[in-house]
């Protein structure tokens, strides 16, 4: 049938441009006609991607199936090749199977959805731990056991370095070392912000007067960028997140770098040249 074959072609182009999308993706950033989810750097986010695709996978399955029914009774059944209607008014196989069918997708998608949402507040033991605060429009962060605070704003489009994102790079970086778990506090000092870092699978909100938490493990080394996604005002779009993941030794030496600037001054966050990275 013509439609079928017209849609094939719009599935196929679709997906074309998801794997071209793909192909040309930056690590830890958006890329032009990108379709799906940035590439996952952590477990949690690789199974966030596996269950969207399998949750997909079941809702075209069902749409292409209702479509089908609905084609086959427009043809079938219509007054021109069916004249003389059906008095069929109950089909008790048929009521059971489309009750207990759909209750089977239920469970099955039920399933790996609790295992993942258990997986996400199935909080590790933290190898690292990091504090995020918002305030308007800012982060600023805290390695509270290394002493080490600093403030993270964008770097404005005219300041930006070869290959730096706009609007998602920002002026010092959060450090952290790979396949290391990372714990992060998330508050507000004023209105509510939210962290998040597509890569990451993780998005919290920051709410004011209240420390909640999050981890990750990154599983590769990389620069990862996110974005402040709870509407927080004016400047809400111009607060990015980046966040660098190194190897222990460049976390070492980034930590030591860090901690003898501030001695310095006696303030990390007021130090604008020891926090900068390359
Ligand atoms: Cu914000």
């Amino acid at each position: 049938m013509l439609i079928f074959k017209r849609m094939l072609l719009v599935f196929g182009a679709l997906f074309s441009f998801a794997a071209a999308g793909s192909a040309f993706a930056a690590d830890g950033q958006p890329s032009p006609w990108q379709l799906g989810f940035q590439k996952a750097a952590t477990p949690i986010m690789e199974q966030i991607t596996s269950f969207h695709t399998f949750v997909t996978v079941i809702i075209v399955v069902i749409a292409l199936f209702v479509l089908a029914l609905l084609v086959y009774v427009m043809v079938r059944f219509n007054e021109n090749s069916h004249p003389l209607p059906s008095r069929t008014a109950h089909n008790t196989p048929l009521e059971i199977a489309w009750t207990v069918v759909p209750i089977l997708i239920l469970v099955a998608i039920a399933i790996p959805s609790f295992r993942l949402l258990f997986a996400q507040y199935d909080m590790p033991s933290p190898d690292l731990t990091i504090t995020a605060t918002g305030s308007q429009w800012y982060w600023t962060y805290e390695y509270p056991d290394h002493g080490i605070t600093f403030d993270s704003l964008m770097v404005q489009e005219a300041d930006l370095k070869e290959g730096q994102p706009r609007l998602l790079t920002v002026d010092r970086e959060v450090v952290v070392p790979v396949n290391k778990n990372v714990q992060v506090g998330v508050k507000a000092n004023d209105v509510i912000h939210d962290w998040a870092v597509p890569s990451f699978g993780i998005k919290l909100d920051a709410v004011p007067g209240r420390l909640q938490s999050t981890w990750f493990r990154a599983e590769r080394t990389g620069v990862f960028h996110g974005q402040c996604s709870e509407l927080c005002g004016r400047n809400h779009a111009f607060m990015p997140i980046t966040v660098r993941v190194v190897t222990d030794e460049e976390f070492a030496a980034w930590l030591e770098k860090t901690k003898a600037a501030a001695n310095d001054t006696g303030d990390t966050s007021k130090l604008a040249a020891a926090g900068k990275q390359n």
